[in-house]
């Protein structure tokens, strides 16, 4: 049956929990009967996004390609979950732009020395040695939200209560 698109964007610092959160969103609404698909920075910049590293205007036109993708999605109706650090608050109000009404900001919020702790893929660790450069919250601006429609401490509650947190919040903007 036809299912109203909603983009929903979560940004936030490496390592924060955005690609649990998303993947853990993606089976909850699977569970509930809707299909959703995942885009995430990673994923992107292994394929479309390969021309593009780590600059601002990189990041900024890897933000705007990921929001065209989305907007093709709704224009689909199709409910999608992005992933991007999206650091600057002008790359999201630039997908705000781009997606219209039906994009749902969500701040995975996690304080910078949690992520560093984490460093899941030992790239903090890199980073402090500056052997990766531009990297965000240790060498590149990451401007937490002012704009989100919701924010999610991961640091204060586990993902299975964030993800259902994020499921009653976009819930009644879903249909079947
Ligand atoms: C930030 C970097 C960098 C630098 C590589 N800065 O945690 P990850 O590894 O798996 O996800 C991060 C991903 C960030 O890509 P995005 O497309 O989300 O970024 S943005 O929205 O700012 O365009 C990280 C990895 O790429 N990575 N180098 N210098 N993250």
């Amino acid at each position: 049956s036809a299912q109203n698109g909603l983009v929903i964007w979560l940004f936030g610092l490496s390592g924060s929990g955005k690609t649990t959160i998303s993947n853990l969103l993606g089976e909850q609404l699977k569970a509930e009967g809707y299909f959703s698909v995942a885009l995430d920075g990673d994923a992107l910049r292994e394929g479309i996004n390969k021309d593009l590293g780590f600059s601002e205007q990189d990041r900024t036109e890897n933000i705007r390609r990921a929001a065209e993708i989305a907007k093709l999605m709704l224009n689909n109706n199709i409910i999608t979950i992005c992933s991007f650090i999206t650091p600057l608050q002008t790359q999201r109000t630039l997908a705000a732009e781009i997606i219209g009404d039906r994009y749902f900001e969500v701040f995975i919020d996690c304080p910078l020395n949690i992520c560093q702790e984490r460093d899941v893929k030992g790239l903090y660790r890199d980073a402090n040695q500056n052997l990766i450069t531009n990297f965000t919250g240790v060498s590149a601006k990451f401007e937490p939200s002012t704009h989100a429609n919701l924010v999610i401490k991961t640091n204060t509650e586990n993902a299975t209560q964030s993800t259902n947190r994020l499921f009653s919040a976009i819930s009644h903007q879903l249909k079947s």
